[in-house]
């Protein structure tokens, strides 16, 4: 059985500790819990990072070695080639996660190069996304 990649980008370590308002109270560790919660047997390898080069590095791995990638690739989902270009490469499905509707947000916040790559696309459903991503993704595998 290949694992779940869930990778989260920049700045999402401090979920729970601000703008509850859009991001609500989970704490990354919480949202940990629910994707293994909902993953039940499936290997899960759940990762955060700050770095553009640790975030490729873990999506060439996901590429060796994943089944499914969920990512949430926070500020990179806007800017980032770099990680288009590593998505490519990536066989199996691709699951892009926002925690708020991007697109009620500023228009910075609305061209997404993930999306090109992505097999489906969840945002706006706050935390509980990532439950719905990885029964999701659970769904794609079989
Ligand atoms: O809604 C999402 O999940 C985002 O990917 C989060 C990104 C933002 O750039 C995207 O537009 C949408 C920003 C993450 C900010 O990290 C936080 C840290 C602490 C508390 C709340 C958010």
């Amino acid at each position: 059985m290949k694992p779940i990649y869930i990778l989260n980008g920049p700045n999402l370590n401090r979920l729970g500790k601000r703008e509850p308002e859009i991001y609500g109270k989970a704490t990354l560790a919480d949202v940990e819990g629910f994707c293994r919660e909902a993953a039940g047997d499936h290997a899960v390898e759940f990762r955060q990072t700050n770095s553009e080069a640790e975030f490729i590095g873990w999506i060439h791995e996901a590429i060796d070695e994943g089944g499914g990638i969920i990512i949430n690739p926070a500020a990179f989902t806007f800017t980032s080639i770099a990680i288009l270009d590593a998505l490519k490469m990536f066989k199996g499905p691709i699951i892009e996660l926002h925690i708020s509707n991007i697109h009620k947000r500023e228009p910075y916040y609305h061209h997404s190069y993930v999306s090109k790559v992505a097999t489906a696309v969840i945002a706006g459903l706050g935390t509980h996304g990532y439950r719905v991503a990885t029964g999701s993704m659970l769904e794609l595998l079989k």
